[in-house]
């Protein structure tokens, strides 16, 4: 049967490449994101091979979460795959100079707008005691790096919550699985820094990152394993890159 799956931050980066990849492979899409123009530009894309609904909300706004999702039609409300990957990092401070909007935007994606979203998905997958949840992490939830302290912390709590959520949910049928990114070329930096685009720029020069497309790639892959193989935890760094401080820039 064809499977529906609900990608968050799915308007750019490596949800809307999730997005395209999935749609190749005929599974119905459930786009969420805060921009309702680029939800709209890509549902008209991708309904031309799958069935595709969107929903407008920030994962901030946890009343706005549960009642977007709660307001699915009914033949979207059977949710097999749920793709946890809003988040993004805010500044690049040392802790000293960390700035509190930076912290809590950071904190409040990362980690609650994760739990909302899973929290409202949740139920629904343990009454047909089945379904998939990839987590988003990053290579930054495995090792700290300078300046990275709080987007760092963000991505360890995501690796928590991803082991968290595998054991509780281990009973119910419910798959879930981590895939942790290294320097994945996206709008990433350009947030990060603010919409300085030259610095932005910067972190991907001289070395061939990865793409959103490969990330994508990978994920199709892990949801696409029979039932019994559970792909708990990837890492996945671009060649050039050894961890989160070691990047050889003449690969
Ligand atoms: C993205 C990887 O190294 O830019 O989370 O923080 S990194």
């Amino acid at each position: 049967m064809t499977k529906i799956a609900l990608i968050t931050g799915a308007t750019s980066g490596i949800g809307k490449a999730t997005a395209i990849e999935f749609a190749k492979n005929n599974i119905n899409l459930i786009l969420c994101g805060r921009n309702t123009d680029v939800l709209k530009k890509l549902e008209a894309q991708l309904s031309k091979q799958v069935t595709v609904t969107t929903l407008n909300f920030d994962v901030r706004d946890k009343i706005e979460v549960f009642k977007k999702i709660e307001s699915l039609p009914e033949s979207f409300k059977n949710i097999d795959i749920l793709i946890n990957n809003a988040g993004n990092a805010h500044g690049l401070d040392p802790i000293q100079d960390g700035n509190l909007e930076d912290w809590d935007a950071m904190l409040d994606i990362n980690v609650k707008g994760l739990l909302y979203v899973s929290k409202a998905i949740i139920p629904g997958m343990i009454k047909r005691k089945s379904g998939h949840i990839i987590n988003i992490g990053s290579t930054a939830g495995k090792e700290v790096y300078p300046n990275g302290n709080v987007y760092c912390a963000s991505k360890f709590a995501v690796d928590a919550l991803n082991q968290g959520m595998r054991i509780d949910l281990n009973k119910t049928g419910i798959k879930v699985g981590g895939i942790n990114p290294g320097l994945t070329q996206t709008g990433f930096s350009k947030v990060r820094f603010k919409g300085d685009e030259e610095k932005a720029e910067k972190v991907y020069q001289g070395f061939k990152a990865l793409q959103p497309e490969d990330i994508a790639d990978i994920i199709s892959f892990v949801v696409s394993r029979p039932y019994h193989v559970n792909i708990a935890d990837l890492t996945v760094m671009p060649s050039a890159q050894a961890s989160s401080t070691i990047l050889n820039k003449n690969i």
